[in-house]
């Protein structure tokens, strides 16, 4: 599929589970991307690499999933003026709200669009990923708008009992 436009990055292993669910839809949607355990925490020389050569590899848009204090795609956004999609992983001790609360709350400056607690906000960065190149990639704007027609069309009228 060429080179990655878009990276998948996780403060750890054990967000995986959720990060693939933006996997799947990119893949669905034919769009090449990476994945990228980076931690803000563990790893921060590793961020700072990633962050400093986003614009240069050619990445679009990154989709940063962390838990917990979840500073990643924060500190991501701090780095590169690519556009840095966040998603609040899920905790155990939390939900996720701290997770959430770690990311949406950015200050003037750096923004991470922020996306739903948990997988659902997984696939919707997929999906808002591959929106973003979209705007530029006429044959993807195509299928995004058929992926997009089959889940309405997938909807029922009325409500069943099976
Ligand atoms: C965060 O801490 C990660 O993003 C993960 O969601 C959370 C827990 O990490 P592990 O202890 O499972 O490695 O940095």
């Amino acid at each position: 599929m060429g080179n990655p436009q878009i990276g998948i990055i996780m403060g750890s292993q054990s967000d995986w589970a959720t990060m693939k669910e933006a996997a799947v839809i990119l893949d669905e949607l034919g769009v090449a991307y990476e994945t990228r355990i980076v931690s803000a925490h563990r790893t921060p020389d590793r961020l700072w690499e990633y962050g400093k050569t986003a614009v240069d590899r050619g990445l679009k848009a990154i989709i940063a999933g962390a838990g917990g204090a979840a500073h990643l795609p924060g500190m991501m956004a701090s780095k590169t003026r690519v556009p840095v999609i966040g998603v609040p992983v899920q905790t155990k001790a939390l939900s996720g709200v701290d997770s959430l609360y770690s990311i949406v709350q950015m200050p003037k400056g750096f923004p991470v669009a922020t996306m739903a607690i948990g997988a659902a906000g997984a696939a919707n960065a997929g999906l808002m990923a591959a929106a973003i190149l979209a705007n530029e990639d006429d044959a993807l704007a195509d299928r995004l708008d058929e992926w997009r027609a089959a889940l309405s069309a997938s909807i029922p009228e009325e409500p069943s009992d099976d």
